[in-house]
């Protein structure tokens, strides 16, 4: 069987210690095994692009990254990736930050990927790329002659032609992710919407329902949702629970209950809504005030977009306003953080809350409704409310699912959760249990892998 070949924006070098705020890396952990080679961006820009990849072994694995020159890295990761297609494919065409220099960076670095990469290939290795930074990368490896199987995953959602048709460049970027062998999306809407704008921007023949030929490439799609290593974070979640920070916030809480929210701060999480459902909580069912805590944190994340710099400006004016509004000498509502915290402490603390809160307005999947999930005592576990338009919300019906645009609706889903009686929360939890330890991150890997492996070509 062939090498497997991972390429991501970025890799995590096993001497990145740490927490690591962000899906991907969590997603990946399991699909390099020895023999495995993980090739992207270094972290480090600033000088000149790679002329070459710096390559490095550790435990059988090999890592292969390039560096970045500032101009690149700005159009590519900055501009275009984060300014342009994150909101595009959120369906947040409203910010959109587009600029056809970008575009063109961006297809600058993944042409530089595929020119680095290539060198280091050989012929039976299947190569897998991740996500929206590198969607034109198979395109340019077969421009420079790679013949192997490329698969593509996209971790976050794909919007039908209509928001897709708002990049000028939709039509190319299409036909680039097209030059995989497979694509694959996390549900079912996504897929769908890719086959369509693949329609609406090229001539194809259908293979099926799943795929197409164009210009004589055959392109299969698939689902393959992202899921997490449910033994692996329960067993965490026990651990933690007798830790220090989970007694200190146990004791903290003063046999209140606790709410909580775990996110990378972007607006894509919908967190000012979260927080105005939070306040509305006690609004509309006053008999709460006093009697829980919302804790929310938030890791800091692409702070040189500026997009990112006003919602944290505005989430610290929230909660001051909240805190401001219903706090007593003894309780504040909201306690809002915005490091990033050790996956660890986190799982002692989503065990000891009441009520997970995953109200993201868009999300391809969103893992930290999965961890909730995982971390809960299956005797006495906590509620899940769990937004519609999480990737996540396709699968987990037995969460309390809300609109996060109806601020009064998540509150009454608080409300509905606190009061749920332990036999309907222990079967809630019992399903949605069973449905996460269906699709781990190591069947996530596999199942993708091996339909790569298989498609007819
Ligand atoms: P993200 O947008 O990063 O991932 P998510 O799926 O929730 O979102 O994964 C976040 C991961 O980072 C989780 O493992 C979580 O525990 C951790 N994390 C989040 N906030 C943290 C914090 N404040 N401190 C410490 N750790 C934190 C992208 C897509 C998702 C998709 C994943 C995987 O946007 O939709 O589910 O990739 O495919």
């Amino acid at each position: 069987m062939g090498r497997l070949v991972v390429v991501s924006n970025r890799v995590s070098l096993p001497t990145d210690k740490g927490a690591k705020a962000g899906g991907l890396a969590v997603a990946l952990e399991d699909a390099m095994i020895p023999g495995s080679l993980w090739f992207g961006w270094s972290g480090r820009r600033g000088g000149a692009n790679s002329d070459r990849a710096s390559v490095s072994e550790h435990q059988g694995i090999t890592y292969a990254t390039v560096d970045l020159g500032e101009t690149d890295y700005r159009r590519f990761y900055v501009g275009f990736s984060n300014g342009a297609l994150w909101p595009l494919l959120h369906y947040r065409t409203g910010l959109i930050d587009y600029r056809r220099d970008d575009y063109e960076g961006y297809v600058a670095v993944n042409d530089l990927f595929a020119a680095r990469l290539a060198p280091l290939l050989q012929p039976d290795d299947v190569i897998w790329i991740h996500d929206y930074q590198l969607l034109t990368l198979a395109e340019a490896l077969r421009r420079l002659g790679v013949k192997n199987r490329i698969g593509l995953f996209v971790h976050i959602p794909f919007v039908p032609p209509a928001v897709l048709h708002v990049l000028p460049e939709a039509e190319h970027l299409v036909r680039a992710m097209a030059a995989a062998d497979l694509v694959g999306f996390q549900t079912h809407g996504d897929r769908l919407n890719f086959l369509e704008s693949a329609a609406s921007c090229m001539e194809m023949q259908r293979v099926g329902e799943d795929g197409f030929v164009h210009n004589g490439h055959r392109t299969m799609t698939t689902v393959t949702p992202v899921g997490i290593d449910v033994e692996g974070f329960a067993r965490a979640a026990r651990r933690a629970a007798g830790m220090t920070e989970t007694r200190r916030l146990i004791s903290s809480l003063v046999g209140r209950a606790l709410a909580i929210g775990v996110d990378r701060l972007d607006y894509t999480k919908g967190l000012p809504l979260r927080f105005a459902a939070f306040g509305r909580l006690f609004l509309r069912h006053p008999e709460h005030l006093r009697r829980i805590s919302l804790l929310q944190i938030a890791a800091r994340s692409r702070e040189d977009v500026d997009r990112y710099q006003s919602l944290r400006r505005e989430l610290d004016r929230q909660a001051g306003e909240i805190n401001g509004a219903y706090s007593d000498f003894d309780w504040t509502p909201v306690r809002y953080m915005t490091r990033a915290v050790n996956r660890t402490t986190i799982a002692g603390f989503y065990r000891i809350a009441s009520i997970g809160l995953v109200t993201p307005l868009r999300d391809g999947m969103n893992l930290v409704a999965k961890e909730y999930i995982a971390a809960q005592d299956p005797a006495d576990p906590g509620v899940l409310v769990l937004s519609r338009f999480a990737g996540a919300a396709e699968d987990l019906t037995e969460a309390l699912i809300v609109n996060p645009y109806d601020a009064d609706q998540v509150a009454d889903a608080m409300h509905t959760a606190l009061l749920m009686p332990p036999e309907e929360r222990v079967a809630r939890h019992a399903a949605l249990l069973a449905k996460i330890r269906e699709r781990t991150a190591a069947s996530f890997c596999r199942a993708f892998l091996d339909q790569l492996r298989q498609v007819e070509r």
